[in-house]
């Protein structure tokens, strides 16, 4: 058995008992998909994932790329290519193409499912095999030439990257100093040096395609100032296809990481040996707007990784805890002969459990609702219209999903899934370690939780008048208001509501001191000593709805209502697991948002009038 442990059975059932996907499938854009394919595709990646695509990823970690520096040539281990290979292969990557570009265009909610799988299984093989996407987003914003280009890298399945960072511009993108010089026969010459590029060097493709953001010569500031420039590593013979020469940027360095091993992450150097030609994507000056359409994929996909990774992290301190015998039963703990038994008996172990497994799957569902409004505005378009509330909520979601799920996964698998193991934990001889360490980078790049706290309060709610906001705290205190569960989660539902009172409370205070900045700027410091904490205390907040929810489908569901045939042992445990998790989340979890709250309230500035000696 493997390293990575799937819950496909939590997957089906936020898809098709908590959101009823199965509604949108077989009709609009999705004619070609029903339930029982959608439930194939699972179960084939779920075979994947568990298989060939985790085989290499401890061998991938002790044994990462080999950089040459001579050459800038990057060799990638056996083992990985394969596992890549086995990916690539089945062409699973169709189903987020839309039909007119050679794919089998599948709910967003059903992708993102398969997403998790690969991404918990061996992240690397996911963000490697992004060419395709990337061509997509290509093909939609390009030029006719461009097109075409995006046509061949589907086809040929090349690499593609995305290129922001620079030495002295990470947060603050807008500060990159990468030139764009216009050539005259319309192409632009790039030059400078970015970081930190991921998967901008391997052997696994013939071609790799290079997004840049880069400044044209006397154009402004900021990152309005700055352009997206297709350079591919080798230039291609549109008509034919073929390769051809070699364009000017290369890799000059491959950094030494704590984790993520196996996915390179590249110094690219353009235009120093001979000049890198680039094209302007879609001739028109817009690279940030751009930019973003591959950045909010891309905070979807970091979020879905850091969450899947949570939840095989538990998988395995699960299996871990119901083997290893230790200790007496506590209520005979004073008996020295007491019979030993297995440490999910202990009420620690099990508090840390209750809280992986809720976080994990709340988590999940968390994911899985902001799939689902990207569900909407997939059919939306198709019916020739806009779903302008489903855009807002994806929009306010994605930094929750990103800066939140990344925060609660790094800090749960180190302080409960590894705990768990006890010292074993440590070793390389269980897959924790490693997990910790590959998901560390989570919360860091596609920008760092400070920035996504800050997207959300200011362009996500500030920005939006509250509007989407208030959309999702509506469905919230319908919720709380409601008579969900039947009496089961009476106790539940006042708690959402409390928390829900809590940080509503958070909220205000920043929206006053975002106002009273106007006149007295310093306040806006208030505001930023508190968009991490709005960030995490609205994911709790979700999280404990969606738990909520769910344990109303289980208790439907075993409550044999509506007729239903009793469930069988199986969905009986995993039913009576979802009320558990909710249940503990509302009452161990939701009461912390109060002190949340109350440190919100007392916020002054002493903290920004410290001298900096005085840290
Ligand atoms: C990185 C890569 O870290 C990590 C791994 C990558 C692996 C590759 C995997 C890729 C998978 C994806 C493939 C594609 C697949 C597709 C498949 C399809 C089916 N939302 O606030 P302003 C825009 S990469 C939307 O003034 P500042 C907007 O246009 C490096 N747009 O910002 C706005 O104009 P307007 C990642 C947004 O103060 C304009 O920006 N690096 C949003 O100038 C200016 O906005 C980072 O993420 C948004 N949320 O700049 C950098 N926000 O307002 C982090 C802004 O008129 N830093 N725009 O609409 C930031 O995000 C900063 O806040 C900043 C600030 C740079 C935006
Ligand atoms: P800095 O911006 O210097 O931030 C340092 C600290 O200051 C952080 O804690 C940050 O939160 C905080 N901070 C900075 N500004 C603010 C602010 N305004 N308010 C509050 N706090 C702030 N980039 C690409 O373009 N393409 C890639 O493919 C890519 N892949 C990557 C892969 C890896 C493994 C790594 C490590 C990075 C990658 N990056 C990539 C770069 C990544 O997106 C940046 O590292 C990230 O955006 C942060 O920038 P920085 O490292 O310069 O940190």
């Amino acid at each position: 058995m493997g390293h990575y442990k799937s819950n496909v059975r939590d997957l089906e059932f936020n898809l098709f008992e908590v959101f009823r996907r199965q509604d949108l499938l077989g009709a609009g854009p999705y004619e070609e998909i029903d339930e029982e394919t959608a439930r194939s595709v699972l179960a084939e990646v779920t075979r994947l994932a568990e298989g060939p695509i985790a085989d290499s990823f401890a061998d991938a970690d002790r044994r990462p790329p080999e950089f040459d520096p001579a050459t800038g040539a990057v060799t990638v281990p056996d083992g990985f290519k394969k596992s890549y290979r086995a990916w690539m292969d089945a062409e699973w990557y169709r189903l987020d193409l839309a039909p007119e570009f050679g794919g089998s265009l599948a709910p967003r909610s059903l992708t993102w499912a398969v997403a998790e799988q690969v991404l918990g299984a061996n992240p690397a093989v996911y963000i490697y095999s992004s060419g395709p996407g990337f061509a997509q987003i290509l093909w939609r914003i390009g030029t006719p030439e461009q097109k075409r280009f995006a046509e061949l890298a589907r086809e040929r399945k090349w690499g593609a990257t995305m290129v922001l960072t620079e030495p002295d511009a990470g947060s603050d993108v807008g500060a990159g100093r990468a030139k764009a010089v216009r050539q005259d026969d319309g192409t632009w010459h790039i030059e400078g040096v970015k970081r930190f590029i991921s998967s901008a060097e391997h052997d696994m493709a013939e071609n790799i395609f290079h997004l840049v953001l880069a400044r044209p010569e006397g154009a402004g500031p900021g990152t309005k100032g700055l352009s997206m420039f297709l350079v591919p590593k080798y230039m291609v013979d549109l008509d034919t296809g073929e390769l051809g020469e070699r364009n000017g940027v290369y890799v000059t360095n491959v950094e030494k990481k704590m984790g993520l091993k196996v996915s390179t992450t590249c110094e690219l150097t353009f235009g120093e040996r001979h000049p890198a030609v680039g094209y302007l994507v879609g001739d028109v000056h817009e690279g940030i707007k751009q930019m973003f359409l591959v950045i909010e994929y891309a905070r979807m996909m970091v979020g879905t990784k850091a969450i899947a990774t949570l939840s095989t992290g538990y998988l395995n301190a699960l299996e871990y805890a119901k083997e290893r015998v230790q200790g007496p039963d506590m209520t005979q703990m004073t008996d020295k002969s007491a019979p030993r038994v297995p440490i999910t008996r202990h009420p620690d172990v099990r508090r840390s459990l209750l809280t992986q497994k809720a976080y994990a799957e709340g988590m999940r569902a968390l994911v899985l609702l902001t799939a689902s409004y990207q569900d909407a505005v997939q059919v939306a378009e198709y019916e020739g219209r806009r779903d302008e509330t489903a855009e807002k909520l994806n929009d306010l979601l994605l930094p929750i999903v990103k800066g939140f799920g990344s925060e609660r996964a790094y800090a749960l698998l180190g302080a409960e899934s590894l705990q768990t193991l006890g010292g074993s934990g440590y070793l390389q001889d269980y897959p924790v370690e490693q997990y910790i360490r590959d998901a560390k980078i989570d919360t860091l790049y596609e920008g760092t939780t400070a920035i996504q706290g800050q997207d959300l309060f200011f362009r996500k709610i500030l920005r939006d008048h509250g509007a989407a906001l208030q959309v999702l705290v509506g469905e919230i205190r319908a919720f709380a208001e409601s008579d969900a569960g039947n009496g089961r989660l009476k106790n539940e539902r006042v708690l959402l509501g409390r928390a829900l009172d809590d940080v509503q409370g958070i909220l205000d205070p920043m929206v006053g001191w975002a106002l009273a900045s106007m006149e007295n700027p310093r306040e806006l410091y208030k505001v930023g000593l508190n968009t991490s904490r709005l960030l995490l205390a609205l994911g709790d907040l979700i999280v404990g709805w969606l738990l909520c929810r769910q344990a109303e489908v289980a208790l439907t569901a075993l409550g044999g209502a509506d007729g239903r045939p009793p469930v069988s042992d199986s969905d009986e445990a995993f039913y009576t697991g979802k009320v558990a998790a909710a249940q503990f989340f509302c009452r161990t979890v939701l009461p912390r948002l109060g002190s949340e709250r109350a440190i919100a309230e007392a916020t002054d500035l002493d903290v920004m009038e410290l001298p900096e000696a005085a840290f």
